[in-house]
């Protein structure tokens, strides 16, 4: 079977599962948010990873349903979470394709009042590839989307090949420090780099999250620097929501 027939068959047989990151503020540590990642089980407990499969998807246009049961996913994790007392945002990467379906903000917007979601608690992250695609269009559908008040975070930033002057001309609430930057961190060019994002980010009025954030070096490092929050394997991996569940209990 050709991988996208066999993901195909998997998504229609519902066994995708939607794990969760949890992103951290550097203040205090609390829970702010969780990313929401897929996971593709490959049997014995092993995981295809999306870095192989979702561009194979995204070429097959099959990441514009998965996508969209990603949020649904999302919504529903959100709520449910909200109704035992915690209130956090849930963010979820959308794909190129998914942008250029007609419609796309209005289908947000409609999930997210199907499922009595406070856009505030949705964020959607989107790489420079999306933003470099289309950039008119794109920027149209997020205005729409950060008008009903969703959030919008720049992911992998700074890997892309697109201009800075995107950055203006997008309804940004946040960048995401890639990891490339964090990885080496404190070494001198990747603190460079990290701490232009940061400032970057402070002087445009957007909050700074680092990805992969793995030592406390890095961590007191980027802390220091000011940025906002934090998204790691040192804090957590991306997880189940049943261990989800267990993690924000362990924090109380
Ligand atoms: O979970 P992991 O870090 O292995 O994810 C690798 C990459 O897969 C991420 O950088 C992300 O861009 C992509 N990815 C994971 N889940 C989704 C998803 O729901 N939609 C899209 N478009 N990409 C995803
Ligand atoms: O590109 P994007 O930000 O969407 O991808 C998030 C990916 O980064 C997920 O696949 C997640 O598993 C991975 N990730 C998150 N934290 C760490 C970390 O501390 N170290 C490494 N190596 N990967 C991480
Ligand atoms: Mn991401
Ligand atoms: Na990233």
């Amino acid at each position: 079977l050709g991988i996208i027939r066999q993901l195909r068959q998997d998504f229609e047989n519902n066994k995708l599962e939607v794990w969760y990151q949890p992103q951290l503020a550097f203040s205090d540590m609390s829970l702010k948010g969780c990313e929401a990642l897929l996971r593709w089980p490959s049997g014995q407990g092993n995981y295809i990873s999306p870095e192989i499969f979702v561009p194979l998807a995204e070429d097959a246009g099959l990441i514009v349903a998965i996508g969209q049961w990603v949020l649904e996913q999302a919504c529903q994790q959100q709520k449910r979470l909200e109704n035992q007392g915690v209130e956090i945002c849930i963010a979820v990467n959308v794909s190129v394709p998914q942008f250029k379906v007609k419609g796309y903000a209005q289908q947000v917007k409609d999930t997210l009042l199907k499922y009595q979601v406070k856009p505030k608690n949705i964020e959607l992250e989107v790489t420079e590839s999306v933003v470099m695609d289309e950039l008119s269009m794109v920027i149209e559908t997020l205005q729409d989307l950060k008008e009903f008040g969703i959030e919008v975070a720049i992911d992998d930033f700074g890997t892309g090949f697109s201009s800075l002057s995107y950055l203006q001309k997008l309804p940004l609430d946040r960048l995401k420090i890639d990891r490339a930057f964090v990885k080496d961190l404190p070494e001198k060019d990747s603190g460079a780099i990290a701490k232009l994002v940061i400032a970057l980010g402070a002087q445009l009025g957007l909050k700074t999250i680092a990805e992969g954030v793995e030592t406390q070096a890095q961590a007191d490092f980027l802390k220091q620097l000011g940025c906002d929050e934090v998204q790691g394997f040192m804090y957590a991996k991306p997880m189940p929501e049943v261990e989800l569940i267990q993690y924000i209990e362990s924090k109380k």
